[in-house]
């Protein structure tokens, strides 16, 4: 069994984050470790929340793991608490990396053109320098614009997209893959860039008019769970995107959708 180390927060009350990533992949058959960056009483979308920062724990929880010897298929990272914490990451993945390691960076700070909350540049920054050991990213638009320093746009054509991916390219991961990209009417999906094939792939499906939290989690979370059963980022990519999509769409038939996140329980089982 393939073995997932995912490092983020834990938003108790939220849908998000490791609330998603933990059932998500475990549901796609990998055995997932998780590393709780800083525990939340809910995501930061909500008027107030509680956060107790975990970055005291993260050394001795990964000393510990190092000395019981074990090993990690994937290191998979979604939101950090702080710049800092960001430095204790880069840590992890030179202590536990292998050449058969994927590690799948999803720069988890921002949306809609603007920074979450608790992010400024710095964190912009150093979330950057994550992203250069990285075998995969997957930011969404805002995330890559303030990474790269180029204009948000709304909207834009494919050569946006393409000059965003070759800026992203130059921060060194091996594939980079954007999320949000709609470049038709009515469409949304993915595009990504293979540094070692110089080769863009394109993924559009229907684009449907609502947003939730956590459905970036929701993609990033599949995508690693797809790859650990063996399949191709472009693969997993395109079944991630197709799965998000449907749990949006079931989410907004139910007359009692929650406001904060989507209703990935109801939809686990077609994709297990
Ligand atoms: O889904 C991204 C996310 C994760 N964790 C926390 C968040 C958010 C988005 O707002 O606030 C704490």
């Amino acid at each position: 069994m393939k073995r997932v180390l995912t490092i983020q927060d834990i938003s108790c009350l939220g849908k998000c984050s490791l609330t998603i990533a933990l059932p998500v992949i475990s549901a796609l058959g990998s055995e997932t470790v998780i590393l709780p960056t800083a525990v939340l009483s809910t995501h930061t979308m909500f008027k107030n929340f509680t956060c107790k920062d975990l970055s005291d724990q993260i050394e001795p929880i990964t000393a510990h793991w190092k000395s019981e010897g074990v090993k990690f298929d994937c290191i998979y990272t979604g939101y950090l608490g702080t710049a800092q914490q960001i430095d204790q990451v880069k840590d992890i993945f030179r202590s536990f990396r292998t050449e058969d390691t994927v590690i799948v960076v999803d720069p988890v700070m921002a949306d809609n053109g603007r920074l979450y909350p608790a992010f400024d540049m710095d964190y912009v920054k150093k979330n950057a320098e994550l992203c250069a050991e990285a075998n995969i990213i997957i930011p969404n638009i805002t995330e890559a614009a303030f990474m790269t320093g180029m204009e948000y746009k709304e909207e834009y054509d494919e050569s946006y997209v393409k000059d965003l991916l070759a800026r992203l390219n130059e921060l060194g991961a091996g594939v980079s893959v954007l999320t949000g990209v709609s470049l038709e009417k009515g469409k949304t999906g993915v595009m990504g860039y293979d540094r070692s094939t110089g080769e863009y792939y394109v993924y559009q499906n229907r684009r449907i008019d609502a947003s939730y939290h956590g459905t970036g989690d929701l993609f990033s979370s599949t995508c690693v769970g797809e790859m650990m059963r063996g399949l191709d980022w472009r693969e997993a990519m395109r079944i991630a995107a197709d799965y998000t999509a449907h749990t949006i769409e079931v989410t907004l038939q139910d007359p009692k959708e929650p406001w904060y996140g989507v209703n990935f329980e109801t939809t686990l089982r077609e994709i297990m």
